[in-house]
């Protein structure tokens, strides 16, 4: 098994779920955005997006489900005889789709490419990014994970996109419930572990190299 991923970027999801189960995996980690900073990025991924996952034939472009194919198998995954399954289904695609996808707007227009004048357009997207806390944050108010009762890879889909709100000047807006579940979350050994794996490993921007 291969990964490849940016420090901080949604493949985070999949390192997670590597230290978590303690799988043997290879990890390359690249400037960010691989698509403009390494060599060679576009015929690995021809979509120019990170994460990559590769195991034997399987090329896999979508953290959420590195995440759910990694967790398969062990008490990470809830599977389709437990009550959960549905709520485990939901919150994995809830984590892309409708927490990660508007911060990335925000990030965009807001933060990085200012020049285009949307920076409104960007703030909006915050807001609606805060907005669709409510539903994680209904269901973490009597609950200490997601689903099924432990930690599984919904916890892990979610709490990176909550992560990523931090790292990008949100956290104050995170309620209160959310903030606590964040550093619990954070503070697990699996998640400190991913943190300081993406931290000591060299830099590759030459992938033709290896
Ligand atoms: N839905 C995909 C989104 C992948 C994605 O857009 N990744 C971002 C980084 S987190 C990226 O590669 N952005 C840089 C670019 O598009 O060049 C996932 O969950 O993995």
């Amino acid at each position: 098994m291969k990964l490849y991923h940016c420090v901080g970027a949604r493949s985070l999801r999949a390192l997670w779920t590597v230290e978590e189960r303690g799988l043997d995996c290879e990890l390359v980690v690249m400037p960010f955005p691989p698509r403009k900073k390494v060599t060679g990025w576009l015929s690995a991924n021809p979509l120019g997006t990170i994460p990559l996952f590769v195991e034997r034939d399987t090329r896999m472009t979508e953290s959420v489900a590195i995440a759910q194919y990694l967790a398969t198998g062990s008490s990470l995954a809830v599977t389709p005889d437990e009550a959960d399954y549905g709520w485990y289904l939901d919150f994995l695609h809830h984590a892309d789709a409708t927490l990660t996808f508007p911060q990335t707007v925000y990030m965009r227009y807001r933060l990085f490419e200012p020049h285009r004048g949307l920076e409104t357009a960007g703030d909006l997207y915050a807001d609606w990014y805060v907005a669709r806390l409510a539903k994680v944050a209904a269901r973490l108010d009597n609950r200490d994970f997601l689903c099924a009762g432990r930690f599984t890879a919904a916890d892990i889909a979610i709490a990176y996109s909550l992560y990523l709100s931090t790292r990008i000047g949100l956290s104050d807006r995170l309620p209160p419930r959310l903030a606590e579940w964040l550093a619990t979350m954070t503070a697990r050994p699996g998640f400190q572990a991913a943190l300081a794996r993406e931290a000591a490993a060299p830099v590759v921007s030459d992938l033709t190299a290896m």
